[in-house]
């Protein structure tokens, strides 16, 4: 009889691995601190349990958001931000989508990044110290910023950077006011507590065509329509200067700009270091560290940045 070597552990949340899509419950927690701890609030915990967000009005001062504001501009108007390989650019325009790894490259976004404010709610909610798994800005151009399809970020940062578990928190800062009408983040309030075990497999240096616009990983439009018929769509509207935190396992998307009002964002992903990244689940190879990076270091102590 032939042995066949098992995994060392099992796979919890297995993808890209069939034909048909699949749907689990999550067995991960999703809130690991509590109240007492802070700086949320008990009945901000339980909001973010129960829907997989929370907004943060008034995130940041009328100085920062102007700081950040130029930043963006300016690096947007940088030639050399536009070749270098960690910026997306959309696909039917020359605009830039996204620049990642803003949190090395760029000393102002390595501070917001680094803010107790950002990172102690990040702490509480994922019960231990955090590090930055990703990094970006996404500009959202006016008339021409593409839209972001429905996705669960744990379902492609587990199959192609080795994330184990969804016990990550995403922060979107919104730099621009976010109306109903210009691309606003969509979320199934409660699709965070079911896994999209998704169909197919992952091509070959997938990340080059995935962020400009994702194929694999996205669910079949059959098991998008029963989530959204069971958990509804909220959609994110807000004044710049405001956040929103979200599980990283929450079925999310955003429609393409068609306005003339530019839908503008700071995203940072914090990981928890007990939940570190490992080989792939499923993909060939890890994505490069600009994309899913592989330093632990928690964000906001004193060694960030240093060496
Ligand atoms: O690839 C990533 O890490 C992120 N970007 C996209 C388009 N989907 C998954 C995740 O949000
Ligand atoms: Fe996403």
């Amino acid at each position: 009889m032939r042995m066949v070597s098992q995994p060392a552990t099992e796979d919890l949340y297995p993808t890209r691995s069939s034909e048909t899509t699949r749907v689990f419950d999550r067995s991960s927690p999703i809130v690991f601190g509590t109240a007492e701890q802070g700086p949320l609030d008990a009945p901000g915990l339980q909001h973010y349990d129960q829907t997989g967000y929370l907004a943060i009005n008034d995130l940041l001062t009328s100085e920062e958001l102007e700081t950040y504001r130029e930043e963006l501009a300016s690096l947007a108007r940088d030639p050399k931000v536009k070749t270098d390989e960690r910026t997306v650019v959309e696909a039917k325009s020359d605009e830039v989508r996204s620049i990642f790894d803003i949190h090395r490259s760029n000393e102002v976004f390595r501070s917001i990044a680094n803010d107790s404010r950002i990172v102690g709610r990040a702490e509480q909610l994922l019960g231990s110290a955090v590090y930055i798994h990703q990094s970006r800005i996404n500009y959202k151009p006016g008339f021409v910023g593409n839209e972001f399809s429905w996705h669960s970020d744990f379902e492609t940062w587990h199959a192609e950077d080795g994330m184990p578990e969804p016990r990550a928190v995403s922060i979107s800062i919104s730099l621009t006011d976010n109306y109903s009408f210009n691309g606003p983040l969509m979320i199934m309030p409660g699709s965070h507590t079911r896994y999209v075990s998704c169909a197919g497999g992952t091509p070959e240096d997938n990340y080059k065509k995935s962020l400009i616009m994702q194929g694999a990983g996205t669910p079949d439009p059959g098991t998008l329509t029963e989530f959204a018929d069971e958990y509804g769509i909220d959609v994110l509207e807000g004044p710049a200067g405001g956040a929103v935190m979200f599980d990283s396992n929450c079925m999310h998307a955003s429609n393409g700009n068609v306005t003339p009002y530019p839908r503008s964002n700071i995203f940072i992903v914090y990981n928890s270091v007990e939940n570190t990244c490992t080989e792939p689940f499923a993909a060939p190879r890890p994505r490069p560290e600009f994309v899913g990076s592989m330093d632990f270091t928690p964000a906001g102590s004193s060694l960030v940045g240093e060496g």
